[in-house]
């Protein structure tokens, strides 16, 4: 692991419903050209979930309550500080999906979507959160674009979907414009 010289605190926030998750293209800043939840950095003054809630609707458009669903360490060796991030999730929100400068915001699908013929099947096994008629004939997303996403949030974006609570750190070493992942670990808490 890499010594780092001190530590900055950073939220990133996912809207999952209905088997889908908003995600931000990064447009501009840390991270360009990226997909990832919508966040930035703590304020002074200001706690973690208010920085997520904020940061998300800056970034987003919405608001929605967050509850948070891991933390993680994440530095590049040689940087001046280590991002400690704050990973944080809703169900619902509220207000309307807005890009910004920042962030084009876009659902992928977290699984399979349902062919309409199994549907009766379906609802017949699992009577609970049965997907509507309107929801599986609704137009496909794709799914969720771990290529063009940090290389280490296949790891635990999975853990966020099965609400399985995380921490975890992820040292990178960043090569001409590419940053590439050394070592990491990610466990349950
Ligand atoms: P701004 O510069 O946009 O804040 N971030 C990471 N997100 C993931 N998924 N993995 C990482 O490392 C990250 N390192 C930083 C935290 C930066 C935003 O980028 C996120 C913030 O949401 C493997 O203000």
């Amino acid at each position: 692991w890499f010594e780092f010289p001190q530590i900055k605190y950073y939220t990133n926030a996912f809207i999952v419903k209905d088997d889908q998750v908003l995600l931000g293209f990064k447009k501009r800043g840390f991270g360009k050209g990226k997909y990832n939840g919508f966040g930035g950095k703590v304020e002074p003054g200001e706690s973690s979930l208010q920085a997520a809630i904020r940061e998300l609707e800056e970034e987003s458009g919405v608001v929605a309550p967050l509850k948070q669903a891991g933390s993680f360490l994440f530095y590049t060796q040689g940087a001046e500080w280590a991002f400690h991030i704050d990973i944080y999730t809703a169900s619902t929100y509220e207000g309307n999906i807005t890009e910004t400068d920042e962030m084009r915001p876009e659902w992928f699908s977290l699984g399979q979507r349902l062919p309409k013929g199994d549907l009766a099947l379906f609802n017949e096994r699992q009577n609970t959160d049965a997907p509507t008629e309107a929801e599986t004939s609704e137009e496909e997303h794709p799914g969720v674009p771990y290529e063009n996403m940090w290389e280490t949030d296949i790891v635990w974006l999975p853990l966020l979907f099965s609400g399985k609570k995380f921490i975890g750190r992820a040292d990178f070493v960043q090569t001409a414009d590419k940053f590439e992942p050394r070592k990491w670990w990610y466990g349950l808490v």
